[in-house]
């Protein structure tokens, strides 16, 4: 009986720090130039399977997934399409790369959060409180 208890309590501990699905990481917004900025964040997928960003919502402004790249020896950015989290993996949104760009934002200052909804496939809808800081320079 009390080797049961044990192997309980081994398996409830297991399971506890196995987190599963999405964890959005490092997570901000820079404050707002003008109407529009960008969010940054690190997806990491814990399991069980494959999974995609396919949209983001925020209530206070238009949201869309931008991918930055270089073209021309220009800096151009568009729209990302569906972003693919292979399990086990992290997929960072970092500057000069992946971003969420925020339209039509209200004023916003350092130490404001704003509410996203990163739209997943298997996941479905992971909503983060993401704070508002300064722009990151390079
Ligand atoms: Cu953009």
């Amino acid at each position: 009986m009390k080797r049961l208890l044990v192997l309980f309590v081994l398996v409830a501990a297991a399971c506890s720090g196995t987190p599963q699905g999405i964890e959005v990481s490092n997570a901000r917004v820079w404050v707002p130039p003008g109407s529009t900025t960008a969010a940054y964040f690190d997806l990491t997928n814990h399991g069980p399977g494959d999974d995609t960003l396919v949209g983001v919502e925020s209530d206070i402004a238009r949201a869309m997934v931008h991918r930055t790249m270089m073209q021309d020896g220009q800096m151009m950015m568009q729209p990302a399409g569906p972003v693919a989290v292979p399990v086990g993996e992290t997929v960072s949104f970092a500057p000069g790369g992946l971003h969420v760009m925020l339209m039509d934002v209200p004023p916003l200052g350092v130490g404001d959060t704003v509410e996203l909804r990163l739209l997943f496939e298997q996941a479905g809808t992971v909503t983060v409180e993401v704070p508002v800081v300064e722009i990151e320079t390079p």
